[in-house]
């Protein structure tokens, strides 16, 4: 195959054949094209005679979401690829196995995970997944502390920095979540019903410096290697299997980014639940739920972490300093209520949104759970350099439905 250029679905094919021991020789081969994500062409590869299947993932040269207007670097399929296979190794199990990456062509192989659903579709059908907090809280324990200066090699981890420099897709993030909500943008994407809305946060300046701070932090903690994108569109789940996939904006940021980007698309869901007024009593207990797995990701991330630190801290003075560990997961804890706040603001006033809110078809309904989520979200903004517990989040949660 040639130089750069988006494949086809014949191509696609072509280069599935050549994959060495994934088809039979002469296998009669399907692709169907199958990404609706923002950014990348999706190739579902299937054999019509046996179950065989794989994925064919092809970054565009664009934000796909936007158009050739936006340029955008094919580097992030190497640094999707190469952080699949670190994740994989750190917490075996929770994501797709990666068979091949081309970098000419910005294309990694993988795992079909079809037989999983995209947890967001899965949340708004009203599923539960009761050990989906146990699968992600390992993930996060097992990634972000087995990446940072406690759980490394300090030295190794600053090679470990370069080679995930990801500038421009950490330039996204910095405009679409830490900016572009907080000003008149161009692209900010939001229903004209709720420009009151918008333009108090254009004007909140105590909001801003929150934001500002939490920016800050984002732009130069350089804590652990993130996934730097784990919504809940980022998570193919069954009953008994959780798999994290799309790593394309990994880089070394602050941890609490990672863990309040899926609090924060579990409260966008929460928040969508205005949609069933109609039976609140159903509505209630979804809600409750969502609550308990976000009460117990953090939980369970904290002991977990806690383990992690007594079995494995390479920092001597940290380790042997106390109250040290106490103080640091109290600040990982206060960055992700922080973040997870500005997350959700994104959905509602920025560029891209989630379809839990989207799809609500009732005009008033929506804009009650737009309404809601932008309170929750900036109550937590305010909320984050105060908070001592995870119980504080839930509270503000909850009281943002009596509001
Ligand atoms: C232009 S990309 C818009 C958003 O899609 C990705 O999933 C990230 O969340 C990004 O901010
Ligand atoms: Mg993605």
């Amino acid at each position: 195959m040639s130089a750069y250029h988006p494949l086809n679905e014949k191509e696609a094919i072509e280069i599935a054949l050549t994959l060495e021991g994934v088809f039979a020789p002469g296998a009669k081969l399907v692709s169907r094209e199958i990404g609706d994500g923002n950014l990348n062409l999706v190739f579902h590869i299937s054999d019509t005679q046996s179950s065989q299947s794989i994925i064919l993932k092809q970054a565009l040269p664009y934000a796909k979401v936007v158009g050739e207007s936006w340029p955008l670097t094919l580097d992030r399929a190497r640094i999707e690829s190469e952080a699949l296979i670190l994740e994989g190794e750190l917490a075996p199990g929770l994501v797709p196995k990666v068979y091949k990456y081309d970098a000419e062509l910005a294309l990694t192989v993988m795992e079909d995970l079809s037989d999983h659903v995209i947890m967001r579709q899965g949340l708004i059908s009203n599923n539960r997944y009761p050990l989906f907090a146990e699968h992600i809280s390992t993930f996060l324990a097992q990634t972000l502390f087995f990446t940072s200066d406690l759980g490394m090699n300090q030295q190794s981890k600053k090679l470990r920095v370069r080679d995930f420099i990801n500038p421009e897709l950490c330039k996204i993030t910095e405009d679409l979540i830490f900016d572009d909500p907080y000003k008149d943008a161009e692209t900010n994407n939001f229903e004209e019903v709720i420009r009151d809305e918008a333009q108090a946060l254009w004007g909140d300046g105590s909001l801003h410096f929150e934001v500002a701070l939490l920016r800050e932090k984002f732009l130069t903690h350089a804590q652990a290697l993130l996934h730097g994108d784990l919504h809940t569109g980022s998570i193919f789940i069954k009953s008994d299997s959780t798999k994290i996939i799309d790593p394309e904006f990994a880089y070394y940021g602050p941890m609490g980014f990672d863990i309040g980007a899926i609090i924060a698309n579990l409260l966008l869901n929460y928040s969508s639940r205005e949609h069933w007024n109609s039976d609140a009593a159903s509505t209630d207990e979804y809600r409750t739920y969502l609550l308990e797995t976000i009460r117990d990701i953090w939980t369970k991330f904290e002991a977990k972490f806690r383990v992690l630190w007594a079995e494995h801290c390479e920092d001597s003075l940290a380790k042997s300093a106390p109250g040290y560990l106490d103080d640091y997961l109290r600040r990982v804890l206060q960055d992700t209520i922080g973040f997870a706040g500005c997350k959700m603001v994104r959905r509602i006033v920025g560029l891209a949104h989630v379809a839990d809110i989207d799809k609500i078809t009732d005009a008033s309904t929506r804009e009650q759970a737009q309404r809601l989520a932008l309170s929750i979200g900036k109550s937590l903004i305010r909320l984050n350099r105060r908070a001592a517990s995870i119980e504080e989040l839930i509270e503000k949660a909850q009281s943002s439905i009596s509001v």
